[in-house]
């Protein structure tokens, strides 16, 4: 059957993304309905070749019949607006970090744990795109090897950080640093700095990759470090991932299994500079994955390259096959 969805945040970039993937995958919903803050209602967005005026987000959105609600406006607005729909009978499917943590709200990447959408009490959160396109390359080999410790090290675009990233960029190549989004200029720089720092020393970003990476697992003695950096791309991150395995692998088997995996393209050929590229990955929905190579320093040690579109698989296109999952549930 088809549904009544809403957009919140829908002129922001990720919001624009939604709009984009429901029109690619021609998601099925009957009436579609666009919120945003105060000072974008007004603005006038298509989907699907309709045009639709953005209102603007109160209280009173979810008043209408409507079964689901993509979120990306935001934490404070999903913290406020999230509950406030699911007690009207919408599920919220929000890609802020608000709810990721609570007990209550399943965090979920339809490759890794789609069963978890199952216990949502009107809202399910997204992974931050860090974890999601890391999980989605891991959660074959935890299934066959076991995973016994994970070292993340990230290589972020800017467009995570939304408009204000990109802008402190390109103008920041143009010998303009604007520091609007970061502490130190991100043209010609690596920043070891993503989000705020804990006090362990370590990023909020990092700890959300940790963190996150054991409740979608559902393992939380998983052992993982994190350092997550800030690199001069517009768009689509790319993460080196080594891994202890607890059983020992064949390489060929390994690929072998990343090869038939959900939502993973294996792109490894060093003989004829075949790697996983962001510039490559932008604008599609797979998580790349190449460099697949022993670690020779410990025992079932292994190395990967993992890279995807941040702002499409790791945030608007898993949203909405989160929603994709809802409607099947609903039919
Ligand atoms: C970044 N990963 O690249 C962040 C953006 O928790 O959803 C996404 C933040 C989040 O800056």
């Amino acid at each position: 059957r088809k549904v009544n969805l809403a957009v919140v945040g829908a002129t922001g970039m990720v919001g624009r993304t939604f709009l984009k993937v429901l029109e690619e995958r021609d998601f099925p919903y009957e009436n579609l309905y666009l919120f945003a803050s105060a000072k974008s209602a007004g603005e006038k967005v298509t989907c699907k070749g309709k045009e639709y005026i953005v209102e603007e987000l109160t209280e009173a959105s979810f008043d209408r019949p409507m079964d689901i609600a993509l979120f990306s406006a935001g934490g404070d607005i999903s913290k406020i607006f999230a509950p406030i729909a699911a007690s009207k009978g919408v599920t919220v499917v929000d890609n802020s970090s608000a709810w990721r943590m609570e007990k209550d709200v399943p965090l979920v990447v339809p490759e890794v744990n789609p069963h978890d959408i199952s216990w949502n009490k009107g809202i399910i959160a997204n992974p931050n795109c860090s974890t999601i396109q890391a999980v989605v390359a891991l959660k074959p080999l935890h299934e066959a090897y076991g995973i016994k410790r994970i070292i993340y090290s990230t290589y972020q675009s800017v467009s995570g950080t939304g408009v204000k990233g990109v802008v402190d960029l390109e103008e920041g190549l143009k010998g303009n640093d604007l520091m609007k989004a970061y502490p130190h200029p991100i043209a010609n720089n690596c920043l070891p700095h993503i989000d705020v720092f804990q006090e362990n020393g370590y990023t909020k970003e990092e700890m959300k990759m940790i963190l996150e990476t054991q409740k979608i697992f559902g393992d939380y003695e998983l052992k993982i470090t994190a350092t997550t950096v800030r690199v001069p791309i517009i768009n689509c991150h790319s993460e080196s991932i080594n891994v202890e395995l607890e059983k020992s692998f064949e390489l060929k088997d390994i690929v072998a299994l990343l090869n038939q995996s959900p939502g993973v393209v294996v792109q490894d050929d060093p003989g004829s500079n075949l790697y996983p590229l962001a510039r490559n990955a932008a604008g599609t929905d797979q998580v790349y994955v190449g460099r697949i190579r022993r670690d020779f320093s410990v025992e079932n040690g292994l190395n990967l390259w993992v890279v995807a579109d941040n702002i499409r698989k790791g945030a608007a296109t898993n949203a909405v096959q989160i929603a994709e999952l809802l409607v099947e549930g609903l039919q």
